[in-house]
């Protein structure tokens, strides 16, 4: 990648933005792209602000698939939104702008790639949830999206990053690191590694019920941590969600399994005082409250008697994720200091030991919303 862009290198003037750029600066604490926030004052004299991002080449070779991915489901929960009556539409689903000539993206002479979006006022995200509420509504959000594009014509959304969330494959490319350990890494990882290993069987719970036919195929967001859900900051409520890089063919667990492993946990993802570091129940709670309450419409048996153990999956799949990055001398996944992503992969396993020590309890919550709703 060509290093960190200026804000001065944003080429807002080539996508269909009617007005002059005031000022713009970098935002957004995603570990993909470069996001920058910029206001235009328009002829008319109001402002109006965009999100800019470069997007990263590495991670997404197919950018005209993730685009295309994108704009179908954008358009597709817009029209059923409109369909609905909806109000405030556009904070509810994201708005691509495109290149001046009608591109989803545009490639500048440097070979970079941008992509705007138009921003949505009067809401923010949260790194970590403090209360109950904000954990119920950003599931209710989450089952309301899959619930939206349960319906989307066919063809096939296109798989930008295939085996995204197949956790036994994220093991092997571990092992593969463990196997060169090329920075000399993996002699002060061995606890993490241990820990990891010892839950290898369990790495194919899912995979292996959609195998057998009984866990359906159906479109996922695919990176729903709780900084991808986008909240109205008078009213609190969960608007939309947001980054829809990931959006493709997925499992619905693995998206309700990403918010529980970020939006019950006591801490934020990189949390290195691991005692903070806990699935909260009362988040839980809410969380599977809140899911069920929208996803209720279209969930099957299997996939309902799963929903306590998708956060234990996810969250085991990450820590392997980024300790393999680590390994790997943090190509992946940005970070800001040395050890960055140890530190990552370490929080995520307590949240896994967490979750271990809390089954039965989970279970027993699971059941009580499922009786409530399905
Ligand atoms: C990345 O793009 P961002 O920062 O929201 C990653 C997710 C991880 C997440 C961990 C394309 O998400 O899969 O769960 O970091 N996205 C991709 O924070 O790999
Ligand atoms: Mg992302």
């Amino acid at each position: 990648m060509n290093p960190d862009p200026h804000p001065a290198d944003i080429p807002g003037d080539r996508f269909a933005i009617d007005g002059a750029l005031i000022e713009a600066t970098a935002t957004g604490s995603g570990h993909i792209h470069d996001t920058f926030t910029a206001s235009y004052r328009a002829p008319d004299g109001t402002v109006r602000r965009y999100i800019h991002q470069r997007l990263n080449q590495i991670v997404f070779p197919d950018l005209p698939a993730l685009m295309e991915n994108i704009c179908r489901v954008t358009n597709h929960i817009r029209a059923k939104l409109e369909k609905a009556k909806a109000h405030d539409i556009a904070r509810r689903v994201l708005t691509v702008i495109p290149t001046r000539d009608e591109r989803l993206f545009l490639r500048d002479e440097s070979g970079s790639c941008w992509r705007t979006y138009r921003l949505i006022e009067h809401a923010h995200t949260h790194d970590r949830v403090t209360a109950p509420r904000q954990a119920r509504e950003a599931a209710r959000v989450l089952g309301q999206f899959q619930c939206l594009l349960a319906d989307l014509p066919a063809p096939r959304l296109k798989e930008t990053i295939p085996d995204f969330h197949n956790t036994p494959a994220r093991y092997e490319a571990l092992r593969e690191a463990i196997e060169q350990d090329r920075h000399r890494r993996v002699d002060d990882a061995a606890k993490e590694i241990a820990c990891i290993v010892e839950r290898s069987a369990f790495m194919g719970i899912l995979l292996e019920q959609q195998r057998a036919g009984e866990m359906p195929e159906r479109i996922t967001h695919n990176d729903t941590k709780i900084s991808n859900v986008l909240f109205d900051r008078a009213t609190g409520e969960a608007l939309c969600l947001i980054d829809l890089d990931t959006v493709m063919p997925g499992l619905a667990l693995y998206d309700f399994g990403d918010l529980v492993r970020t939006a019950a946990s006591s801490a934020a993802e990189d949390e290195q005082d691991l005692s903070k570091v806990r699935v909260r129940m009362d988040l839980f709670d809410a969380l599977t409250e809140g899911y069920l309450s929208a996803a209720h419409a279209f969930l099957n048996r299997t996939e309902i008697a799963h929903l306590a153990i998708a956060g234990k999956l996810i969250a085991l799949e990450t820590g392997i994720r980024f300790l393999t990055d680590h390994l790997n001398g943090d190509r992946y996944f940005k970070v800001a200091r040395l050890n960055h992503n140890l530190d990552r992969a370490r929080n995520q396993l307590k949240l896994v030991e967490s979750m271990d020590a809390q089954k039965e309890e989970m279970e027993r919550r699971v059941r009580t919303a499922a009786d409530r709703y399905c």
